[in-house]
């Protein structure tokens, strides 16, 4: 069974909110928010949640705009991550025990510090276009084969 992630992109006009893991999967990039998802709560919530623990934001407007899945080579469990973006957030930014958040212009993402599947599926998330994409990776750090597709509905 594929284990099911969320992914929360905050966006402040030409701005976007990144966190740098602290810990865990991940640890030393920045990324955006999410977790596992709980056995009691739906993805949306999850997603939501996360969002709130990690950073401090609160959002009841998450759009979902891209679904990706991860596999890692010698590991049969899929990462299935549900992206979500929001434009619309109450509450103050604060750092978290996992997460250190910082605003970065969406001319100057720090790709070379981010997840390298990052890159791929950026600029379409960043031109409004929703997206499907399948990642192998080798290790943490290279990506051996991939598909990305925009697509209409999720
Ligand atoms: P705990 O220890 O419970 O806080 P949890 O929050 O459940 O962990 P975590 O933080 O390990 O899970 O979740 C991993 C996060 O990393 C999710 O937001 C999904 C995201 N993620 C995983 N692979 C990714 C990848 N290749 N590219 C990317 N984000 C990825 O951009
Ligand atoms: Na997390
Ligand atoms: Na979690």
């Amino acid at each position: 069974m594929n284990k099911i992630l969320t992914l929360v992109l905050v966006r402040d006009g030409k701005r976007i909110l990144l966190g740098m893991k602290k810990r865990g999967f991940g640890e030393g990039r920045w990324n955006g928010f999410g977790g596992k998802v709980e056995k009691q709560e739906t993805i949306i919530d999850g997603a939501k949640r996360e969002l709130r623990e990690e950073c401090g934001l609160v959002s009841n407007i998450l759009e979902k705009i891209g679904l990706l899945k991860f596999e890692f080579v010698g590991d049969p469990q899929l990462l299935e991550v549900h992206v979500f973006t929001t434009e619309q957030f109450t509450g103050a930014v604060e750092e978290s025990s996992e997460m250190r958040p910082e605003w970065f212009d969406t001319t100057n993402i720090p790709f070379d510090k981010m997840w390298p599947d990052d890159k791929l599926w950026f600029p379409l998330y960043l031109k409004g276009q929703k997206f499907s994409g399948y990642f192998l990776f080798q290790g943490h750090d290279n990506i051996l084969k991939y598909t990305l597709d925009e697509v209409d509905d999720l």
